[in-house]
């Protein structure tokens, strides 16, 4: 195995060295100009220099690194996390670039992506779930735009210093560096690692540093701007993993009412019909309320619904009614988790009700096909995951009967290492960050109040903060895209204008596009606490109908 190992490191040498010699000399590629300068003559001789430029990073140095890859591409080999959402997942043509692979510290894979013709700046990508495969979110389609690579950016991804399928975390067990590398410093090392490669393949420093993530990507991007401000100048957060206990002890709490019966995980309290009957209700009620009826809801705190007044069935469940049990469940999801009459996280809002990648997909689904034996759902895969493996190093941790006892003391050290929920940006804005937050209202993965909540902490402990921190909130949106919502914002390019440029985000455009990739609807999204309202005229799927507003409360 070791000889194998060997012997194609040494001819992938001499390949390199091949490449350099054909490359490089003066009967390929290169003329000499009449004044004795070197000229390249046309773009395939910069285009094996740079070949040969990222072959030799195969002996890149670094302490605590290992190169195992340094090869030219023209395309790039995006990856999906599990939990990335229904995002477009097309590989297309990228364009020419160096892509590096390796392993830091032993443990943390990661892989960087330089292009030819470099912008000079670096954007990281986040992963989904538990990670567990090297992810980066900024290649997958999570801003709207082009792709990082189209726009010159270096940008690179990590595995987070462990191998799963995204929704494991037995990898977790007892074992601190795991933890400590997940939670936050795989991402850090990542970057710091990432930036001295660019910096030696293109013998260039680099202008800006940036990260864009959602799901746990987000929650990546905040504890990212938390623990170590000076790694990127500009921050994208999307929907993100704050507080782990707090958001787990939901998925938990909504699987009890969903399937009381951990080892009968074949028949959900909340049906297909009751989640019909709860999106129509909503419809019926509160669609309208924000001057559109469109499918979705502005701001969903406006919609004065009561589940309680849904009709309640009179002995069998049927697709008109609730019963008790499927009433209360679905009360449990919409108030949140609460401990010892402690509301430890908030609940989610009106949406995404009858969402196949909303409700379904992450609370309510039995027997799915998309996902491992066993999982029903995602609330499910994530909560007990977390429960085993973080809280309590247990593999045969069981939600069956469990009231949380002695919650705070059980989660306080796990709060302590993972959660990104520290209010105090102050480093990160002394040395002039910028962070964008943003979450869709109809996800049923993460929800927008627990954003909400984040983002008022922060200006509560700095009234200033929106010269440097702002949410945007995204109506009819699913969990990092989807929903019936506008869901593709060029992120990127607003970031970009806020940190080089000292230009804010104010009105945000995002558009909906068919499978075909045509624009079909174009809402502005506003700084919160404002929020898009309709003019009372014009095409409501175009942009300039709607004006941003603060609250009139
Ligand atoms: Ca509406």
């Amino acid at each position: 195995m070791n000889i194998g190992i060997r012997f194609s490191r040494i001819v992938a040498f001499a390949l390199m060295v091949g490449w350099m010699v054909t490359a490089c000399s003066p009967e390929s590629d290169i003329d000499l100009d009449p004044d004795g300068t070197v000229a390249l003559d046309n773009g395939a001789a910069a285009a094996s220099m740079a070949t040969s430029a990222c072959e030799q990073l195969l002996d890149f140095q670094l302490a605590g690194v290992t190169v195992n890859e340094a090869v030219a591409l023209e395309v790039s080999e995006r990856q999906a996390g599990p939990t990335a959402g229904p995002v477009p997942q097309t590989v297309r043509p990228e364009v020419m670039h160096c892509k590096v692979t390796g392993v830091i510290d032993s443990t943390i894979n990661f892989e960087l992506l330089m292009p030819d013709d470099w912008n000079g700046k670096f954007l990281m990508g986040g992963g989904g779930g538990f990670v567990g495969s090297v992810e980066n979110q900024a290649q997958e389609g999570l801003s709207g735009g082009s792709t990082p690579l189209e726009r010159g950016y270096a940008t690179a991804g990590t595995d987070t210093g462990h191998t799963g399928d995204g929704i494991d975390a037995s990898w977790a067990l007892n074992d601190p560096t795991a933890q400590e590398n997940f939670a936050h410093l795989a991402v850090h090392r990542t970057a710091e690692v990432s930036k001295s490669i660019i910096a030696s393949f293109y013998a260039a420093g680099i202008d800006y540093s940036y990260f864009l993530g959602c799901s746990r990507g987000g929650g990546q991007a905040m504890i990212s701007a938390q623990r170590y401000p000076e790694d990127f100048d500009g921050i994208i957060a999307g929907a993100p993993a704050l507080d782990w206990p707090g958001i787990t002890s939901g998925f938990i709490r909504n699987q009890q009412s969903v399937f009381p019966n951990p080892n009968n995980l074949s028949s959900p309290v909340i049906t297909m019909e009751n989640r019909n009957l709860v999106a129509e209700t909503l419809r019926n009620t509160c669609d309208a309320i924000d001057g559109v009826a469109d499918g979705f809801i502005s701001d969903p705190r406006t919609c004065p619904f009561d589940p309680a007044e849904l009709p309640r069935c009179k002995g069998e469940p049927g697709p008109g009614c609730v019963t008790e049990s499927q009433l209360e469940a679905i009360q449990t999801i919409y108030s949140g988790p609460i401990v010892n009459g402690e509301q430890v996280h908030p609940g989610f809002p009106f949406g995404g009700e009858s969402d196949a990648a909303g409700w379904d997909l992450w609370i309510t689904q039995a027997d799915p096909p998309n996902l491992p034996v066993g999982t029903p759902n995602l609330h499910y895969a994530f909560g007990t995951e977390f429960f085993k493996y973080f809280i309590h190093s247990d593999p045969d941790w069981t939600y069956a009967g469990y009231t949380f006892p002695n919650w705070r003391e059980q989660t306080e050290s796990v709060a302590a290492l993972l959660n990104a929920t520290d209010s105090n940006l102050a480093s990160l804005r002394d040395r002039g960050g910028k962070v964008i937050l943003w979450h869709g209202w109809s996800d049923a993965a993460l929800t927008a109040l627990g954003s909400i909540k984040y983002f008022e902490s922060v200006e509560q402990q700095d009234l200033s903060a929106h010269e440097y921190f702002r949410l945007f909130l995204m109506p009819g949106v699913g969990h990092c895209a989807g929903g019936p919502g506008p869901d593709r914002v060029d992120w990127i390019t607003a970031i970009e204008q806020w940190v080089e440029d000292d230009v804010a985000p104010e009105r945000q455009i995002a558009s909906k596009v068919d499978e075909q990739g045509t624009i079909i609807m174009e809402r502005p999204l506003c700084p919160y606490p404002e929020s898009a309202i309709y003019d009372g005229s014009g095409d409501p799927n175009v942009a300039t109908s709607f004006s941003c507003a603060a609250p009139t409360n």
